[in-house]
């Protein structure tokens, strides 16, 4: 009985394996091998070893068919922050600054602005002496729109409005 129940988490554990790596990589997964599928059915029958199984998943992943993702990259991926423009921040003589006024976040981050103000702003990205550069560059935003980017080096940012040069922000990526 114990060995039965081992073999059956075996197989669950190789069967969400398959989930995963048929969205990842559906044109390998077509190329599973017939003798991979027999060997599937065999073991689910008791007709071969468990080593015999498992180095059949071993050729599926060294093939590229099955692809394993760490943790660590789907939780990355899902990171995510915001920039708010505020209202007023327009205003050469006012405090409205972008909140935050430097955003510090980690690699594979995505960044939000959102345009809380009453009138247009953009986001234009630039180098350390203040030259526009071609990296992160939105149309104009109008009161309720957004842009998004997503920082996949580690750096610091400098950004501006092209319309309110004298609102400048930075993003620092670890
Ligand atoms: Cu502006």
């Amino acid at each position: 009985m114990k060995h039965r129940s081992m073999k059956i988490s075996i197989i669950t554990m190789v069967f969400s394996i398959l989930l995963v790596s048929v969205t990842a990589n559906q044109a390998a997964a077509e190329s599973v091998p017939e003798w991979v599928k027999n060997n599937a059915l065999w073991y689910g029958q008791g007709d071969i070893s468990e080593t015999e199984f498992l180095n059949a998943i071993k050729f599926l992943i060294e093939n590229g068919v099955i692809v394993i993702e760490s943790a660590e990259e789907v939780v990355s991926e899902a990171m995510e922050a915001q920039i708010i423009i505020p209202n007023g921040n327009f205003d050469v003589s006012g405090s409205g600054v972008y909140l935050p006024l430097n955003l510090e976040i980690t690699t594979n981050t995505k960044v939000t602005w959102v345009n809380d103000d009453s009138v247009p702003h953009n986001i234009q990205s630039q180098d350390e002496l203040g030259n526009v550069i071609d990296l992160f560059n939105s149309p104009p935003l109008n009161t309720g729109d957004r842009f998004e980017f997503t920082f996949e080096e580690a750096g610091v940012y400098n950004y501006y409005c092209s319309f309110h040069p004298w609102r400048v922000g930075v993003v620092s990526v670890k």
